[in-house]
């Protein structure tokens, strides 16, 4: 099976293009996009750990490492169609157009955090494991009800397609050939739990076989091949091709959440060893560098807009009030349900109000 879904790559770790298909679609300003989304991602998601660390936000989910896998895949989307991320993925939210700031309030606590910018079809990071593909598949089936080209990104890590809500997504999708791209995330965990222990199949891509669709397995720290293969999932679906299963293998450097530490169960050299070789943006540094387009001068320029940028926005994130005790009651249900107001009323007699 793993014969049979071979990683595919565009750039290798060299920053050498190896399937010259793709040589004329790069050009300088794609290229220089994909670089300046995956570094303000990466500049993001070091600040948010930072942030946690001073106790300036709640806790914390960082993808460093996944920069190529989030921006590749959602620079391959368009406007109007509809994103469904994890808790993981606010480089991918950010990039197709979500807030600084609001993605911000979100680790601060506050539910207003989980509100797109108007327009955008981003929902709440889905905290519940495989809930979203469901969601993501539902509103795929609207839009070809409604006869619309929209189609929708669903994310996800390995660890979710344990669940049954993948299986029931993929199988729902498949029957009503649903415009919906399954853009799985091997980051090798699921917390503690390793990929190998995860499952007995070698490659997430395979399960798409069940449900007769394609499936497609990529270098997922290959912000080329994740950007036009994704690209042709999405104009697939648009044109009524169906559904797709991608699975992008790739890595987190760091810990799971700001509340785990990896080196209880993994050997830290590990994620120093692929920093030094198959990181994204080295990988696509070293391309630019060859191709003649990399100018330090534009790097450090760009580096210092992002930083302004993100200060700007923590300092608009801590201008908003600290989120209310009862926002952790009131956003579930229309109505609370007495398990819950009973709850929300003892909570408020312990902080004595
Ligand atoms: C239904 C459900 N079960 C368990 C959890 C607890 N949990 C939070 S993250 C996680 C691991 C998910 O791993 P994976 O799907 O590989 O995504 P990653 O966090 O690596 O991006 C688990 C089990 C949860 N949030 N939801």
């Amino acid at each position: 099976m793993e014969n049979q879904f071979p990683k595919k790559q565009i750039l290798n770790e060299d920053g050498v293009v190896v399937d010259d298909v793709y040589k004329s679609m790069l050009d300088e300003s794609l290229v220089k996009t994909l670089y300046t989304k995956m570094l303000r991602a990466r500049l993001f998601d070091r600040k948010g750990v930072n942030l946690q660390r001073q106790g300036r936000i709640g806790t914390y989910v960082p993808f460093e490492g996944q920069e190529a896998a989030q921006i590749g895949s959602s620079m391959a989307m368009e406007e109007g169609d509809w994103m469904f991320p994890t808790y993981r993925d606010h480089g991918a939210t950010l990039t197709f157009g979500h807030s600084l700031k609001n993605v911000l309030l979100y680790w601060k606590g506050r539910q207003e955090g989980c509100i797109p910018p108007e327009g955008k079809k981003i929902f709440p990071p889905a905290v519940p494991i495989a809930s979203q593909l469901l969601h993501a598949a539902g509103a795929a089936w609207a839009e070809k009800m409604k006869g619309t080209d929209r189609a929708s990104i669903v994310y996800f890590g390995d660890g979710a397609t344990s669940e049954g809500d993948f299986h029931e997504g993929l199988n729902f999708a498949s029957v009503f050939n649903i415009p919906v791209v399954f853009f799985n995330q091997n980051n090798g965990y699921a917390i503690s739990i390793p990929v190998e222990k995860q499952m007995k199949s070698k490659t997430i891509a395979q399960k798409a076989v069940g449900y007769d669709i394609e499936g497609i397995r990529l270098d997922g720290n290959d912000v080329f091949a994740v950007y036009f293969h994704t690209k042709a999932a999405v104009e697939k679906a648009r044109s009524g091709g169906g559904p797709t299963l991608i699975e992008a293998v790739t890595w987190r450097y760091g810990a799971h959440t700001t509340a785990d530490d990896p080196s209880k169960y993994r050997d830290q050299d590990e994620s120093m060893i692929r920093r030094e070789t198959t990181d994204p943006l080295a990988r696509l540094e070293k391309y630019m560098q060859q191709e003649g387009i990399w100018d330090s001068s534009w790097q450090k320029q760009l580096e210092q807009d992002i930083t302004l940028e993100i200060e700007a926005s923590v300092h608009e994130m801590e201008n908003e009030q600290p989120p209310h005790v009862n926002d952790m009651f009131d956003h579930v249900f229309a109505e609370n349900p007495w398990p819950i107001e009973d709850q929300k009323e003892a909570y408020a007699l312990v902080r004595g109000e």
